[in-house]
């Protein structure tokens, strides 16, 4: 069962909200991880998949951020994770750390090992608005064209890795993966890179043993009772 909430959107405080939010989740010894991306870049799609391997290890949360609709919570309570919490964001363009902290309030925290966030469909606004994250991914997809980097060099900037989605695509859209990720290089060295498709299942499975990764790293920086 999808829980849905509507809290408004304000970004008064919203860095000390943020930080309440991490010292919640730390506490708890839970790592929360910030998927942006623009609308449609695949998020949802690519989330599927990796919670469908995820689910196997770990107890596994889900916030997602949408104007209006719960169709994308529906499909990610499906695979079956533990809890899905829906922010219908209304006219917002993305999650403040006020939304998120209300979503928490509602989540098992004591049961959960991780919390992935998929943010409101947007690379502009969700670049410099902190959770309370400990990781933030984005996810960029192969019919979104050449020039993002150039256009919205933060998201690529402040973000921790990156799924190059809808690699199947490749042969019908005018995109050279390799130009792309020396750009994304030449941005952000140690951004760290990851073609998928999650379609046809390639390259997901690392995808996914990355965000274990990230769980067993940013464990042994927080205090875990
Ligand atoms: N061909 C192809 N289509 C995809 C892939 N991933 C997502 N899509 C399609 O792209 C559209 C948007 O995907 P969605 O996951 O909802 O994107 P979101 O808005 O970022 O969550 C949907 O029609 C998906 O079926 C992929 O790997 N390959
Ligand atoms: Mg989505």
């Amino acid at each position: 069962m999808v829980k849905i909430i509507t809290p408004e959107k304000t970004l008064h405080d919203n860095e000390s909200i943020a930080k309440k939010n991490r010292n919640i989740i730390n506490e708890n010894g839970i790592i929360m991880i910030n998927l942006i991306g623009g609308p449609g870049a695949g998020k949802t799609t690519l989330l599927e998949k990796t919670l469908r391997l995820l689910n196997d290890k770990f107890n596994v949360a889900v916030i997602n951020g949408d104007p209006y609709t719960s169709y994308d919570a529906e499909k990610l309570a499906a695979t079956g994770v533990v809890d899905v919490v829906q922010i219908n964001t209304q006219n917002n363009c993305c999650l403040s750390a006020g939304m998120v902290a209300r979503a928490i309030e509602q989540l098992p925290l004591e049961q959960l090992d991780l919390i992935i966030i998929e943010n409101v469909g947007n690379i502009l606004c969700t670049v410099d608005v902190d959770l309370g994250e400990n990781f933030r991914l984005l996810a960029v997809s192969v019919t979104e064209g050449m020039h993002g980097p150039e256009k919205y060099p933060l998201a690529f900037r402040n973000a921790f890795a990156v799924a190059i989605t809808k690699t199947d695509l490749l042969p019908h859209v005018n995109f050279n993966l390799g130009a792309y990720i020396s750009q994304l290089m030449q941005l952000n060295s140690n951004l760290k890179i990851f073609p998928v498709s999650a379609e046809k299942d390639e390259g997901t499975e690392d995808w996914s043993q990355l965000i274990g990764r990230m769980l067993w790293k940013g464990r042994r920086f927080i205090n875990v009772n």
